[in-house]
């Protein structure tokens, strides 16, 4: 190569813009802030300069907001989360500013188009499912109704991981979403906290000898630095601030380890505080039981609290109007360590008595539980929480006494007490986080109606029992701004035209769409837009996997989290057994149906990467098979994300919620799915219940048993043999996946996951089969009628307005929160 002439590369013309135009503020932004000329610049770059261009007006507002909150003095909302599933915030940001098709104009006006740069921006996927996503609406929801509010999180190095289908097989691979760096984060190096793990208590005593309060000496200690997201709601009104705390060690490099020659030991304990937040664990809904778990609670929720104790003493002269000016809300039991942490502040480094202490920290504090799964209610063995927090465990210690006493003295059972006590004395001893949450809150709310109740009469009949007026509902919604006008622009557009802009502000006024659904042309026109959005996912699922599907088939779509409960599994046999109609009654009028699958199974999770599986062997028979003439194809859609989310709501004909009725707390896919006119085949559970009452009995099929029916059959020694036996179809999809007409290959591949329905099922497929496949073909005979169909998919987009989590903040603010919204 040396002395060898290179051609001239060729450079197109670089794309020019007049001066104070959008599209100049994006060269610059190019030029000055992400160093590139534009006939050079990269897709990457191209996103990151618009990224800045929005961000610089969120920014402005921010300071703006955060001085007017500063200046009324109001009270403030902490949203303690160990999850926030964001996904991508680029259009977001752009929508809620009111700049989108601005800034797409101005783009295409330098040749770049909005929809590829907008693909390329990471999913913050720092959350599992239904949690993290309720955690992001509402940070969303908040900014927009006006509610001061801070996001305290951790910012994983690795988010949720991703899932590759190899051979039918979930794969894991790790998530790289700070790869290209993050224009969204603000790192505040000055907020840097100190917190410390493990260690001594010393007990003070004053020159009397009397006692004198208690000093921690932790032995390790780590520093939490902040990065702040700003959060900016609907027209731009209101940013709020998402923090969340980042590890470091204070010691980068051991000296004296380094100088004497160690140079890797030197960086030992840097590397053991960098891993406290490097990585999400994948566990939804199951304890994941590592003690570094517990540290990366501790963690984020003392990091948090010493920020908000220190931002109030900054403002007030003391903690004792805390619950006045700041209400903490714990996201599950995950942050509920926190509890034990104020009360240590207060005592240790603020002089309360105990009683004051217990009083300001009851009146700050709420909690939301999201589940009643015995095996995702976190406790920690009492050496493992004593080792890492020994002061935290005599205080929690010190609550519990004041808390039995209180309990004896209202007249609970010895057996009553054992259940309320923060220590589970069954087996191995444990600190019970659920008891700590709820005995530290002054509001504990269920996420739906059904669940609420079901807390009462289960989990918490004992405390309900204790403090009757804690318990509360607040069935969860969705941002419609994302999961409407965002992901469906057609659908948005459509509902502009036809009844004005005021539902965007007042998402009350869609009801005025529903007296259109009896309107033919309107009819028309929505179905269009169904298709369309049905096109956008065939072309999706043609590039990934590269096959090719029918979008005039009906789109069924179970995606969530893959688990047991969710009943994944009752999909697929039912859709073996209408296979095997198929082939029998080839004659008959079937409707083509495409099932789609999508979601995660937790890495540790046996039965339910079976389910993947299983999902995916059936469909690789099913789509392959000539007889079936294309009538049914099922596909497994690898990765399910939140950007996935945003493409599959929209183009769902039929949206699949089919848990065990009594263990869905509320569900939060099936309200997105609606609200984008898919009808729902579901059971009675968790937030499905609502919708009924929202959307009306003809415009949602039920089926199965209810949560009370359950709970009997189980009593009653239910017997799922002799239910299986009793239906043919049933016994024979069974038979055909347990003899290996799916799995080939590995002809047993399927007798634990099948043949264990006989003996247990334990989530009642086998009760709910018969039930469920008649559902399914009164869904194929709605669907022949597509007027009729239609008009049902009208009245679900029009009627599902109450679901907008802004109408959940308004009812946390004014009941739980006490903040103006
Ligand atoms: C969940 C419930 O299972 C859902 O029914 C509920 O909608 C959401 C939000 O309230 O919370 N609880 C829970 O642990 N997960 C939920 O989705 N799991 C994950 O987030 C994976």
């Amino acid at each position: 190569m040396s002395g060898q002439i290179l051609p001239k590369k060729h450079h197109p013309i670089a794309p020019q813009a007049a001066p104070g135009t959008l599209a100049d503020e994006i060269l610059k932004a190019l030029m000055f802030r992400v160093g590139k000329n534009a006939s050079v610049a990269t897709r990457h770059d191209w996103l990151d300069a618009s990224i800045k261009v929005v961000r610089d007006r969120i920014i402005a507002r921010w300071i703006d907001t955060t001085e007017q909150t500063y200046r009324e003095g109001g009270k403030r909302v902490y949203y303690l989360s160990l999850e926030f599933l964001i996904g991508r915030l680029m259009r977001d940001a752009f929508s809620n500013m009111g700049m989108l098709e601005e800034m797409r104009e101005a783009l295409a006006s330098l040749n770049v188009d909005l929809d590829v740069i907008a693909e390329l921006e990471p999913d913050a996927a720092l959350g599992n499912g239904g949690l993290g996503r309720l955690a992001a609406c509402f940070m969303e929801s908040m900014a927009t109704v006006d509610v001061p509010a801070h996001g305290y999180g951790i910012r994983y190095v690795h988010g949720l991981f991703r899932q590759e289908i190899h051979d039918g097989n979930q794969v894991e691979l790790p998530e790289t979403w700070l790869e290209h760096g993050n224009p969204w984060n603000f790192e505040r190096r000055e907020r840097s906290i100190e917190i410390g793990f493990g260690g001594a208590v010393e007990a003070l005593t004053d020159e009397l000898g009397r006692p004198a309060g208690h000093v921690w000496r932790p032995q390790e200690r780590v520093l939490a630095t902040a990065y702040d997201t700003p959060v900016v709601g609907w027209r731009g009104k209101r940013v709020n601030t998402l923090r969340l705390w980042s590890a470091i060690p204070i010691d980068p490099i051991l000296l004296d380890t380094f100088n004497a020659g160690d140079h890797i030991g030197a960086l030992k304990e840097s590397n053991k505080a960098e891993a406290l937040t490097r990585v999400l664990y994948p566990a939804d809904s199951h304890l994941a039981g590592q003690e570094l778990r517990l540290r990366q609670e501790y963690f984020f929720s003392a990091a948090s609290l010493q920020d908000i104790v220190d931002r109030h003493l900054g403002e007030y002269d003391d903690l004792t109007s805390l619950p006045d000016k700041a209400a903490i809300h714990l996201n599950d039991t995950h942050p509920a360590v926190a509890v034990a942490e104020l009360m240590r502040l207060l005592l240790d480094n603020h002089g309360f008595a105990f009683e004051d202490a217990w009083d300001i920290t009851r009146r700050t504090f709420g909690y939301t539980n999201h589940t009643l799964l015995p095996e995702a209610l976190e406790s920690w063995p009492i050496h493992v929480f004593e080792q890492l927090l020994p002061r935290h465990m005599q205080i929690v210690y010190a609550i519990n006494a004041e808390l039995l006493r209180e309990a004896r003295d209202k007249g609970l059972d010895d057996n009553q007490i054992r259940n309320i006590s923060l220590i589970g004395e069954d087996g191995e001893r444990r600190v019970r986080m659920g008891n700590l949450a709820f005995a530290g809150s002054h509001s504990i709310n269920g996420v739906s109606a059904l669940h609420t109740n079901l807390m009462k009469q289960t989990v918490f009949s004992d405390f309900h029992q204790l403090y009757p007026s804690r318990i509360n509902n607040k069935t969860n919604g969705i941002t419609q701004r994302r999961w409407l006008f965002q992901c469906n622009p057609g659908l948005t557009d459509l509902i502009r035209e036809t009844i004005g802009d005021r539902f965007m502000d007042d998402i009350g006024a869609l009801s005025e769409l529903d007296k259109f659904a009896d309107d033919a042309s309107f009819r028309e026109k929505f179905a269009a837009v169904k298709q369309a959005n049905k096109e956008r996912l065939v072309r999706v699922v043609s590039e990934r996997m590269g096959l090719s599907l029918d979008p005039t088939a009906l789109f069924d779509i179970q995606v969530k989290r893959i688990h047991e409960y969710k009943r994944q599994l009752l999909n697929i046999i039912e859709a073996v057994a209408l296979y095997d109609q198929i082939r029998s009654h080839p004659e008959r009028d079937w409707v083509p149906r495409v099932k789609f699958f999508g979601g995660k199974a937790a890495p540790s999770y046996f039965n339910a990467k079976k389910i993947i599986k299983l999902a995916n062997d059936v469909g690789r028979v099913i789509n392959n098979d000539p007889a079936v003439r294309g009538l049914l194809k099922i596909v497994f859609i690898p990765n399910y994300n939140v950007s996935l989310a945003e493409v599959m709501m929209p183009a769902a004909d039929l949206s699949e919620q089919i848990s065990t009725a009594g263990m869905e707390a509320s569900g939060t896919g099936n309200m997105k799915f609606a609200l984008n006119g898919a009808l729902t085949i579901g059971t009675l559970d968790g937030a499905n219940v609502e919708m009924k009452e929202h959307v009306g009995d003809d415009n949602i099929i039920i089926f199965g048993l209810t949560a009370a029916e359950v709970k009997e059959a189980k009593a009653n020694g239910y017997n799922p043999r002799e239910i299986i036996e009793s239906s043919p179809e049933l016994s024979q999809a069974l038979s055909a996946i347990l003899s290996g007409v799916f799995s080939h290959d590995e002809p047993e591949r399927y007798r634990g996951l099948i043949g264990g329905l006989y003996e247990h099922d334990t989530f009642m497929c086998a009760a709910d089969f018969d039930s469920y496949a008649d559902a399914q073909r009164c869904v194929d005979d709605l669907w022949r009628d597509s007027d009729d169909w239609y008009r049902r998919a009208i009245h679900n987009t029009a009627r599902m307005g109450w679901f907008s989590s802004d109408r959940t903040i308004r009812q946390y603010a004014d009941e739980i929160w006490n903040v103006a919204a």
